[in-house]
């Protein structure tokens, strides 16, 4: 089953969006394994932005996703990459689709709230920067007949 790493920004937790974000990824029908609150230091920061080393934007990046608590969740389902990146909405919020958590929510391409895995590939490492395989959950839910 594929999974894909979700973080809600710090943007997100202290405007109090956890759980409208939150509620539109279970709306979905994904199901959510792993979940925690954590301050995110610069080296786990350059490693999960490592893609972006060099860009313009990179210090700024590092220094907003380290400066406040941030929530980290893994959500699996076929496909979970593309569903969850269709739910966030472009990058920009002002290119994001009305009815998006971007298109919606999201203030600038700084400030865009989420972050979601762009590949398989990438989810597998992010999934693995931030959390243990302990943490990751594996249950079954009542209506997983109905949504699979
Ligand atoms: P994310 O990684 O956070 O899910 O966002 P994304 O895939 O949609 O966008 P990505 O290209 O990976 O960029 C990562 C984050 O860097 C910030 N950014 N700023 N000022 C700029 O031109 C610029 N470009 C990117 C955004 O906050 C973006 O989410
Ligand atoms: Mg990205």
């Amino acid at each position: 089953m594929e999974r894909t790493l979700v973080l809600v920004k710090p943007d997100g937790v202290q405007r109090g969006m956890v759980g409208e974000i939150i509620s539109r990824l279970e709306r979905r029908g994904i199901k959510l394994v792993a979940l925690k609150m954590m301050l995110v230091d610069q080296a786990l920061a350059h490693r999960h932005y490592g893609e972006h080393e060099g860009k313009p934007f990179f210090q700024g990046l590092v220094d907003f996703i380290t400066s406040s608590p941030l929530v980290a969740m893994i959500w699996e389902a076929d496909d979970v990459v593309e569903i969850v990146r269709g739910t966030m909405g472009q990058t920009n919020p002002k290119n994001a689709a009305p009815g998006t958590i971007r298109g919606d929510l999201g203030v600038n391409i700084g400030r865009n709230l989420v972050h979601g895995s762009d590949s398989p590939e990438s989810a597998q490492r992010e999934v693995a920067l931030f959390f243990k395989e302990g943490e990751i959950l594996d249950y079954n839910r009542n209506n997983d007949p109905w949504i699979t």
